[in-house]
């Protein structure tokens, strides 16, 4: 083993140490550090003997065991403990030295930390990873950003062990992992791919209600159509689990269905739809994701609901092959606009913090390694390489003509959906959405009115210019005084 480590990780539980075998396996001398020391012998004992993986007993022993630039990665639960770890660290840092945040933190945490260790000469990284442990240990997809001098020295060990996909040869040469941009963008990204994450997941559940609840599927019919979509536009990670999934038994009957439904959540979706929240984009398709994870919390309340208000008992009529590919068409459609709004939040962030994000770059960065991998990011990226300025996805002709294809089958499905009582937050809100974005002539003319009449808030009128403002005195009670014109 080489006298000094290449980079240092703090945190043994499932990411750091998949990732220290990761990186070990490409080459890379790395010392590993955790809290509670026990863990670090028994790693060094166990997963990491014999590879070129050292441990530490202390933060000062870690940092005098690295190459400099010293490069230490802090893979661990996110918050406090992240700004505990950096004050310990600081005292033992030279100018130049650089620490990572692997975790999931919150991207304006990460804008703190790269301004704050920027004002001691310290050079910090918030960078997203995903792909859990199986990714961790083989390629995950890694989203760095901060202080961009970090990148030359950290590019070659991130390069080597993220995730690879085809390059125009076939080759898996093309490394998931690029330099996200300054502060806090690389979590930033992250959070957004989690966000999307949770949407592909609801749709995915909605496509599996239809088929059980109101067309009476079994088990493995249903993993029959999931296989069979993996090998269309659909092609995911999260398709292919499905399928796997409900082909899974335990006694010979489906697991999924000894599941209890209540979903469990860390926060990324949340913090994706406050973000959108803040930055005034419309996130919806996120936004039902996360509150359908709410709702299936409540299962109490929902179990006492059930026996006391009506609705229809979903039954089916119709033709349940041609309804498969009608709902087979409203995934897709429903997962190009979940993405195209999750686009518009990266796209409304980098103005406001003043980013300069790669669009297409972030497609090939999630294209393989991590959760939401899938085929029809290679279709995003070429669609932002065209235009890099594309202000929604919708309007690249490739998807605009995708989901033009779908419009009958997704209205179909949506409106059956609801004339059978069977809940599908996302796919739902992703047409009103479709519906809303193309409409030149909304109703919000009535609600200026509305504002201005119970607040005097003013409104702009069609036959002016924009920028001008009107209040009408509509009841003829009220006085010429309106109240100030502003947006938040
Ligand atoms: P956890 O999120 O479970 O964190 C475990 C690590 O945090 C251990 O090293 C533990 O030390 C340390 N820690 C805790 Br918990 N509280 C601490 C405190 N107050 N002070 C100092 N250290 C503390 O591990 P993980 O699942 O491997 O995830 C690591 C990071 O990567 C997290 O930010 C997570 O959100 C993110 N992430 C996880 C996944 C995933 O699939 N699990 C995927 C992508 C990103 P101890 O051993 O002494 O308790």
């Amino acid at each position: 083993m080489k006298k000094t480590s290449d980079i240092g990780v703090v945190g043994l539980a499932v990411m750091g140490e998949n990732l220290i075998l990761n990186m070990a396996s490409k080459g890379f001398t790395v010392t590993a550090y955790n809290r509670s020391y026990n863990k670090v012998e028994n790693f060094i004992n166990g997963r990491a003997a014999g590879k070129s993986i050292r441990g530490a007993d202390s933060i000062e022993n870690l940092v005098a065991s690295l190459e400099t630039p010293r490069k230490i990665m802090l893979m661990v639960k996110s918050g406090q403990p992240v700004d505990d770890f950096i004050e310990q660290l600081i005292p033992h840092l030279s100018k130049g030295d650089i620490i990572i945040d692997g975790g999931n933190s919150q991207f304006e945490d990460s804008n703190r930390r790269t301004k704050s260790l920027a004002a001691q000469g310290l050079l910090y990284v918030g960078s997203g990873v995903s792909g859990g442990e199986e990714g961790a240990l083989l390629g995950p997809s890694i989203m760095p950003g901060g202080a961009k001098e970090a990148w030359p020295h950290l590019k070659p060990i991130f390069q080597a062990i993220s995730a690879k996909v085809a390059d125009e040869n076939g080759d898996l040469t093309v490394p998931c992992c690029d330099w996200v941009g300054s502060d806090g963008s690389g979590h930033f990204v992250k959070m957004v791919h989690n966000g999307i994450e949770y949407g592909d997941m609801q749709l995915i559940c909605e496509a599996y209600i239809l088929m059980r609840d109101l067309l009476g599927m079994s088990g493995d019919e249903m993993q029959a159509v999931f296989a069979d979509w993996n090998t269309t536009d659909l092609s995911s990670y999260l398709i292919e689990i499905t399928a796997d999934i409900l082909a899974y038994k335990e006694d010979g009957q489906p697991l999924v269905e000894s599941i209890l439904d209540t979903a469990g959540q860390k926060g990324t979706g949340k913090w994706t739809g406050v973000t959108a929240l803040h930055l005034g984009v419309p996130l919806t398709l996120i936004g039902e994701a996360v509150f359908a994870r709410c709702l299936s919390a409540i299962k109490d309340e929902r179990v006492q609901a059930s026996s006391v208000l009506a609705g229809p008992k979903p039954t089916f009529t119709g033709d349940k092959a041609a309804f498969l590919e009608s709902l087979k068409q409203a995934l897709l459609a429903s997962k190009i606009v979940s993405y195209a709004q999750g686009y518009a939040v990266m796209r409304e962030a980098a103005k406001e913090y003043d980013w300069e994000l790669d669009y297409g770059a972030i497609a090939l960065m999630w294209r393989g390694g991590c959760i939401i991998r899938s085929v029809f990011l290679d279709n995003i990226k070429t669609a932002f390489d065209t235009d890099p300025e594309l202000s929604n996805l919708l309007l690249d002709d490739y998807f605009n003509k995708v989901v033009s294809g779908t419009q009958t089958g997704w209205r179909e499905v949506v409106a059956t959906a609801t004339l059978q009582g069977v809940s599908v937050p996302c796919l739902s809100s992703a047409l009103s959405y479709y519906d809303g974005y193309r409409t030149a002539n909304s109703p919000a003319n009535l609600l200026q009115a509305q504002r201005d009449y119970f607040g005097a808030h003013t409104y702009e009128r069609k036959d002016k210019a924009r920028g001008e403002f009107f209040h009408t005195n509509w009841t003829g009670r009220g006085g010429n005084t309106s109240s100030t014109t502003y947006d938040v």
